[in-house]
Parts: C-alpha cells; sequence; structure tokens
C-alpha cells in the first residue's frame, strides 16, 4: 500500500486535499518534523513532508513531483491534463512557481529565519525581508485570479489545491491578505471545497 506521510497544515496539505479530490487508495500517515531524532528520518533523511512511500518502497519527495503523480494515478481528471498540451506546462508552471517563489523564496525565511543566519538578533529583519518577498510573490497569483476563480483552465486543478496552503499560511502572516482581495475570495471557495473541508477534519485541523 502507497503511504503519503505529513504533517498537519503544512505544505503536505496539498497532496493530502489531491488524495480525497480523487478519492486515492492511499494511506495517509502524520510524520514528526523539525526534530533531529524522529524516526521518521529512517524512511525520509531529510525528515521532511511530504513524502510518499510506494509499495516498491521507492520514496517519491517534493510537491513538484508527487502532486503530478498523484493525478497521473487517475488518467483523464480535471485536476491535470493530459501530456503536451499547454495547460499541463501551465499547471505545472504554477507549481514550480509556489515550491520556489512562495514557498522557499518566502515563507522560509519568516517561519526558519535560523537557517539564514545563526545571529538571533539577525531573525527580526530576515522574517521582515521575508514578508515583503511574500508581498511581491503573491502579485502575480492576485492577478491572475483577479477575472478567474481558479489557477489554469476554470476549474480546480492541483495548482490551486497547492495555492490553497500558501494563501492559507498568508492568512495567518498579519495583515497581508488585506491588499490581495482576489486571494481572500480564492481561500474563502478553497476552505468551502469538500476535499478540503475533509483534509482539515482528517487533519484535526477544522
Ligand atoms: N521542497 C519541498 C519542501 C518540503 C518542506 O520544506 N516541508 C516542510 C513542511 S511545509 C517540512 O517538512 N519541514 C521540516 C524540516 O524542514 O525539517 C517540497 O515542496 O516538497
Amino acid at each position: 500500500m502507497t503511504t503519503l506521510f505529513i504533517s498537519p497544515g503544512a505544505c503536505s496539505f496539498a497532496a493530502h486535499v489531491v488524495i480525497h479530490e480523487l478519492q486515492l487508495p492511499i494511506t495517509v500517515e502524520r510524520a514528526t518534523i523539525h526534530t533531529p531524532d524522529t524516526p521518521y528520518r529512517q524512511i525520509n533523511p531529510s525528515g521532511r513532508v511530504p513524502a510518499l512511500l510506494l509499495d516498491d518502497k521507492t520514496l517519491v519527495t517534493e510537491n513538484t513531483a508527487i502532486l503530478p503523480y498523484l493525478a497521473d494515478l487517475r488518467p483523464g481528471t480535471s485536476l491535470f491534463a493530459a501530456a503536451g498540451t499547454t495547460e499541463r506546462a501551465l499547471i505545472q508552471s504554477w507549481i514550480g512557481y509556489l515550491g520556489t517563489e512562495v514557498h522557499v523564496g518566502a515563507f522560509r525565511p519568516i517561519n526558519r529565519p535560523e537557517r539564514y543566519s545563526t545571529d538571533e538578533a539577525a531573525f527580526p529583519g530576515i522574517r521582515q525581508r521575508g514578508l515583503q518577498q511574500l508581498a511581491n510573490a503573491l502579485k502575480p497569483l492576485e492577478a491572475r485570479l483577479r477575472d478567474e476563480s481558479y489557477l489554469v483552465g476554470n476549474r480546480f486543478t492541483l495548482a490551486d489545491a497547492y495555492l490553497g496552503v500558501f494563501v492559507g499560511w498568508s492568512a495567518r502572516a498579519g495583515s497581508l491578505l488585506r491588499d490581495f482581495p482576489a486571494l481572500q475570495g480564492f481561500l474563502e471557495r478553497y476552505l468551502a471545497r469538500e476535499s478540503v473541508v475533509q483534509t482539515r477534519a482528517a487533519e484535526g485541523l477544522a
């Protein structure tokens, strides 16, 4: 049986949503993260989630690989698009953008300033810079959603499942979302979606 390792409310939430969207027969297990001696490191030495342990014991990490892999288990799903299509390229483009510019580029300095300096006095400045990066990184997403409900093809795709995680985190990062009304509207739709309600309940967030 394939297993997805998650931590409640972490970036693994997107893959968990996809499992609910597609009703995939995949076991979901909570991993303890941010702990050097967690037994989870025997499965995934990086200690990060999400990670997908396949039947043959291959470990697949990275949202950029896991999200498309899960969708491809249901060929033809509206969450993704056929190989060789522009839509598929655009969905993957947004997944890449979210994982790099938004997650690592902005949220990592906000949430993990210790990865950028050993000097604790520098942490507030690093967080502040991360918040500025976040405001910049959200602009193209806000522009895209001003006249559209979803990022690609007028339907909920893998890119939206992933976007919801970061808009949710942004909502908790002070008053930032006030300047992003389209993203606020997106978050309301996201939180109302059945698969998201189910995933929040499964992760103990409801
Ligand atoms: N590039 C990875 C990032 C994964 C990641 O940083 N996950 C966080 C949770 S959102 C984590 O497990 N952090 C624990 C740690 O870094 O030790 C991906 O997109 O899958």
